[in-house]
């Protein structure tokens, strides 16, 4: 690890002045993915993304929420994201003053659970703070880089032939490393054949909890490819079966859904459940665990990297502030806004260059255009709460 990434960080979450929130916004637009994404737990064709707007002194700030339709990666759900956010928190930021994203995390702290939802908040409130002190969030959070490496994770095909051309398409593109989904009766034998067509690439897999303790033999199969980690491969609230399974495969784990905020993420790294993680900005409730999370890491020596959701533009945006973090030494699953989407929620989509990197945004707040007409047009749902 290098002196710089061990110093920590200067970060300033604040706002130029004390915030009070004139309005939130929670908006819904549709996207439909460019190809069906397919995962241990089902299969998505679309997406419904709750956006949230947060309005100050004519400055804006805008957040994502990564929830889906059904309850299959975490208990939440849009429908969960709407209700706590019109019922619980909103109404609680409307009332306050707030001079920093800390401000809305201790606003919100008494309320259990909801990360993705408080996310989007936390997002919005972090954009809108950025934005008022004409800084990008990269350079709030304490970025140091200017370009992250991204890799692309890869869904579960109907055959083989289609993922290795997956493949060796992502890879012609630049892509730093390949993840491949993973689940019983889509392991043993497709990594096998993904690493012969890719023998010297980053290789990883993700298994979205599709097994238990009992697979652990059947898992050391894994160690034979030389993968850069094993993804999630026990329940979603589990990390004690994940410490027993690390200590029987040399293949590095790295705990997704497991990591729900900094304190797990310390658990994690203590029991010995994974010797890697992957930081979801909305997974964990926004900045404020994510940073935490980072650091903790930082201080154990666990590289970090950045996860994704499927996000469009706004998400992908905060994720690219955030990966610019010291800690976050491994290609983080930030593709191209192509990769998912026909058209992108901004005005300029994200682009991967040949060498696998996507270039940091470094105008105020997220740092990129909204398509505010295109944004208007697949929209499907709106509500403004006032103060
Ligand atoms: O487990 O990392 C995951 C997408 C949806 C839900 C869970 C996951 C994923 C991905 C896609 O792997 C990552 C991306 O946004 O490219
Ligand atoms: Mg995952």
């Amino acid at each position: 690890m290098s002196s710089d990434a061990s110093s920590a960080p200067r970060r300033d979450l604040s706002a130029a002045a004390p915030v009070r929130l004139s309005s939130i916004e929670v908006r819904l637009i549709e996207l439909t993915l460019v190809r069906p994404f397919e995962t241990s737990f089902g299969r998505m064709d679309a997406r419904v993304v709750p956006l949230v707007r947060m309005v100050a002194d004519g400055v804006e700030g805008w957040g994502e929420i990564v929830a889906d339709h059904q309850p299959l990666f975490s208990a939440e759900t849009i429908t969960t994201a709407r209700h706590v956010l019109t019922d619980c928190f909103i109404p609680e930021l409307l009332t306050r003053t707030l001079s920093s994203v800390a401000d809305v995390a201790a606003a919100l702290r008494r309320f259990k659970g909801h990360q993705m939802a408080k996310a989007g908040l936390e997002l919005a409130f972090m954009d809108l703070a950025a934005r008022t002190r004409g800084v990008s969030i990269s350079e709030a959070i304490g970025g140091t880089r200017a370009r992250v490496p991204v890799g692309v994770s890869l869904g579960i095909e109907k055959d083989v032939e289609t993922l290795v051309a997956q493949v060796l398409a992502h890879v012609a593109q630049g892509y730093q490393r390949i993840k491949l989904k993973v689940k019983p009766g889509w392991d043993i034998d497709i990594v096998r054949t993904v690493r012969d067509a890719y023998p010297d690439g980053l290789l990883s897999v993700d298994a979205n909890s599709a097994y238990t303790l009992a697979h652990a033999s059947h898992l050391q199969q894994l160690d034979a490819f030389d993968l850069l980690m094993i993804e999630q491969p026990l329940a979603h609230d589990d990390m004690v079966d994940h410490a027993a399974l690390q200590a029987q495969l040399r293949t590095d784990i790295c705990l997704d859904e497991s990591i729900i905020h900094t304190r797990a993420a310390a658990h994690a790294l203590a029991l010995g459940s994974c010797r890697l993680i992957n930081i979801k900005i909305g997974r964990v409730g926004g900045y404020t665990e994510a940073l935490g999370i980072h650091d903790v890491c930082l201080e154990r020596d666990a590289p970090v990297w950045c996860g994704g959701m499927l996000e469009c533009g706004i998400g992908r945006a905060h994720n690219l502030a955030l990966a610019s973090l010291p800690n976050f030494s491994l290609p983080g699953d930030i593709s191209a806004s192509k990769r998912y989407w026909a058209r992108d929620v901004l005005t300029r989509p994200f682009e991967v260059d040949a060498d696998g990197t996507v270039g940091v945004p470094t105008g105020p707040g997220i740092g990129v255009e909204i398509d505010q007409a295109f944004l208007d047009e697949i929209t499907v749902d709106r509500q403004v709460f006032h103060a």
